[in-house]
């Protein structure tokens, strides 16, 4: 058994946990925050067999999209780190950040 951890933008995170469960897998869903934006996103759990990751991996894909949005961040090239000092950037978020962990053992008491 795997255990699949997947970063997803909260705006998708509806019709993905549908997608899965409708199809079986089981899910924890846990409310997280990007380091980076400091906005909410969301943390999933799915413990799942390793001949149905492949399609645990296709469902991710079909659900979460990529978005672009723009941040502030400071300027490198400023010589003080006043607010004022803060460029614009753009940047494209997700789909979604994967992690696979192999599970020693799936206990269910
Ligand atoms: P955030 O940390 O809020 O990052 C949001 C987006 O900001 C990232 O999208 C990426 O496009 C950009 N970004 C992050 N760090 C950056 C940096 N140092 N310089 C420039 N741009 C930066 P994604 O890569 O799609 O990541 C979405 C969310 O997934 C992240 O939200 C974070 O919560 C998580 N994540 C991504 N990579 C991770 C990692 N290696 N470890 C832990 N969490 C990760």
């Amino acid at each position: 058994m795997k255990l699949l951890i997947a970063i997803v933008q909260d705006a998708d995170v509806n019709f993905l946990v549908d997608a899965l469960t409708d199809k079986g897998y089981r899910i924890t869903k846990l409310a997280t925050t990007g380091g980076f934006l400091k906005k909410g996103n969301t943390t999933l759990l799915i413990g799942v067999e390793e001949e149905d990751l492949d399609e645990v991996l296709s469902i991710i894909e079909k659900n979460c999209k990529k978005r672009n949005t723009t941040t502030t961040i400071i300027n490198p090239t400023a010589e003080s780190s006043l607010l004022t000092n803060t460029v614009p950037i753009d940047i494209t978020v997700g789909g979604a950040t994967i992690f696979l962990i192999d599970v020693d053992k799936y206990i269910q008491l």
